[in-house]
């Protein structure tokens, strides 16, 4: 049998947890050829609820799944994995401030990073989910050094996917005719769905969709505000479609992105690239070799619109970084 792959889940009992265990081990995240281990991490009071999730694994009987460990561990929880994906955090409360939220989350991200470089396997890549996710992942990142900055990533998928689903609707076609679809910058309500570079059945989706100001109006604030709208409707935040975007992340960076295509995804930025400041986690259209590695997809034209909405996410980010360097997290 091929030796199996080490995934690590954090937060693994929580509502993501509940939606993406099933797949990963079902063979979603890396297909019907790779036997898994599943490493699932949580904190002590959720070990209980952990528990009957892993009867619920061993109750489906996956061919693929060769082994399960539960930890409240973070050695244990990393030890020889190859993908880790960061999912546990802890959200904001009613009158919590954002350093309050950093200052909690730098708590966790912190020691998972410092865990990371010390137990993971050596071709380690490293998916953070848990908001707010793009400064946790400069967090982790910024304390294990030496993990090489391209194998970082926080999920800008579920945006993307979230976008691609309205300009479907809008246009009256099938989603999978929308490509090239960017999110720049923070995961969070500042980020820019990217319409302009976008095309739908092969034509830019400003003609196609042909309405200006609903593009610009509520087709932005409908994606960036579409995480608020789940929890008010259902009562709980997104979970399957997160667990679905996760699973998309990482199939979209293991196999090889077509050109008339990109892959949202927030990664290291060198400094260079669309004149975004070096070193924070930043929202890019990004294109993968299916071997590994990966670029930043150049040849986006961004006009004094984009531009504007860029600025106003890259200076959140930058909020965030000098505050979690005043915290000492990174
Ligand atoms: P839940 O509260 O259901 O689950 C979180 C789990 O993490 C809990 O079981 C908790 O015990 C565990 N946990 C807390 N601290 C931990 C630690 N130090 N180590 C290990 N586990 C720990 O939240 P859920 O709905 O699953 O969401 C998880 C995270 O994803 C949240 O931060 C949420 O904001 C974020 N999201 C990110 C999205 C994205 O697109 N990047 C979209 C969905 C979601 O909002």
């Amino acid at each position: 049998m091929t030796t199996p792959v080490h995934v690590t889940i954090t937060g693994a009992a929580g509502q993501i947890g509940y939606q993406l265990l099933f797949r990963i081990a079902s063979g979603q995240l890396l297909g019907p050829e790779a036997p898994i281990v599943l490493r699932l991490l949580e904190i002590e009071p959720a070990m209980k609820a952990l528990e009957g999730v892993v009867m619920e694994l061993d109750d489906c009987a996956y061919p693929l799944l060769a082994d399960v460990e539960s930890t409240s561990d973070l050695g244990h929880a990393f030890t020889n994995t190859s993908w880790a994906l960061l999912v546990g955090s802890v959200p904001r409360k009613a009158g919590m401030e954002r350093s309050d939220l950093l200052s909690v989350n730098g708590g966790i991200f912190k020691p998972q990073g410092q865990a990371i470089a010390a137990n993971a396997a050596s071709d380690v890549r490293i998916l953070v989910v848990g908001n707010p996710c793009n400064t946790n992942c400069l967090i982790a990142r910024s304390n294990a050094a030496e993990i090489p900055a391209d194998r970082w990533f926080a999920m800008t998928r579920l945006d993307q996917n979230r976008a691609e689903s309205q300009i479907a609707k809008k246009v009256g076609t099938g989603v999978a005719g929308v490509k090239n679809l960017a999110i720049w910058g923070n995961h969070s309500s500042t980020q820019f769905p990217d319409f302009s570079n976008a095309t739908v059945d092969g034509r830019s989706v400003v003609s196609a969709v042909n309405d200006d100001a609903w593009l610009r109006g509520d087709f932005l604030t409908t994606v960036q505000k579409r995480g608020a709208a789940v929890l008010e409707a259902r009562g709980a935040s997104s979970a399957a479609s997160a667990a679905n975007a996760a699973i998309d992340t990482v199939v979209s960076l293991t196999t090889p992105t077509p050109d008339d295509d990109c892959v949202s995804v927030a990664v290291s930025s060198d400094g260079e690239t669309y004149d975004v400041p070096a070193g924070l986690t930043f929202g890019f259209p990004v294109q993968a070799d299916g071997k590994g590695a990966w670029k930043v997809k150049s040849g986006f034209t961004l006009d004094e619109f984009a531009k504007e909405k860029i600025k106003i996410t890259t200076d959140e980010l930058l909020g965030e970084r000098d505050d979690v360097a005043k915290l000492s997290l990174i």
